[in-house]
């Protein structure tokens, strides 16, 4: 299965995609993760997607789209995978077609996760005390809220007919059995 996870930062995308990948036996894909993971190992990539995961920018589409491509590509995700925080735009999302389609493959779903700002905040700024992510600070989860609102929000649109809604209020088991029952698993 090739599942797609969207909804705004801090609305559990990764917390969930690690559960739901091990229930469906596919790698989890997440996009934050691997630039975090090349910032720690201050690769060329890591230290160019530095600047802007600091200041709470997306880092530039052609970068993540090639980071992406290798990834899917491995053979760990021949069955699918569960893909979190990517794509963020309408061009990123154009550009997941032409990768998969290279691959004479398609998303079998994109979930949506539905939760209020005031929430995510909450979660972020509790994150904040502990995680060491230069991008849990207030300044800087008000313009991640920015950036959904104009760049990711439009997915919606973008895959209307394959969107399910998912209620992402409520325990993280809770958000689990909503994810599995919009699958239909
Ligand atoms: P991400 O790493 O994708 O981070 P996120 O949006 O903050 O996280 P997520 O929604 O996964 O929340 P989480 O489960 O962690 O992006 C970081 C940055 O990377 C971006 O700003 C951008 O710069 C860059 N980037 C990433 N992808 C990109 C792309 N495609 N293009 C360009 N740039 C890109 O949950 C948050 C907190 O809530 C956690 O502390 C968690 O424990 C808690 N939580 C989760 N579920 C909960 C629940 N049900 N109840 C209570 N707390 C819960």
């Amino acid at each position: 299965m090739r599942v797609v996870l969207l909804g705004p930062p801090g609305a559990g995308k990764g917390t969930q995609a690690v559960l739901l990948s091990e229930k469906l036996g596919v790698p989890h894909i997440s996009t934050g993760d691997l630039f975090r993971a090349n910032i720690s190992q201050q690769t060329l990539l890591g230290r160019e997607a530095q600047k802007y995961m600091d200041a709470g920018d997306l880092v530039p589409s052609d970068v993540t789209n090639r980071m992406v491509e290798a990834r899917v590509n491995e053979t760990d995700a021949a069955n699918g995978f569960v893909l979190d925080g990517y794509p963020r735009t309408v061009d990123q999302a154009d550009a997941l077609e032409k990768i998969l389609a290279e691959m004479d493959k398609k998303l079998d779903a994109v979930l949506s996760f539905d939760v209020p700002e005031s929430i995510v905040i909450e979660r972020l700024v509790e994150r904040g005390r502990t995680s060491g992510r230069s991008d849990d600070n207030a300044e800087i989860i008000h313009n991640r809220m920015v950036v959904y609102r104009d760049e990711t929000a439009p997915l919606l649109e973008h895959y209307d007919g394959l969107v399910v809604q998912v209620d992402a209020v409520g325990t993280i088991d809770e958000v689990h059995a909503r994810v599995l029952q919009a699958l239909g698993r």
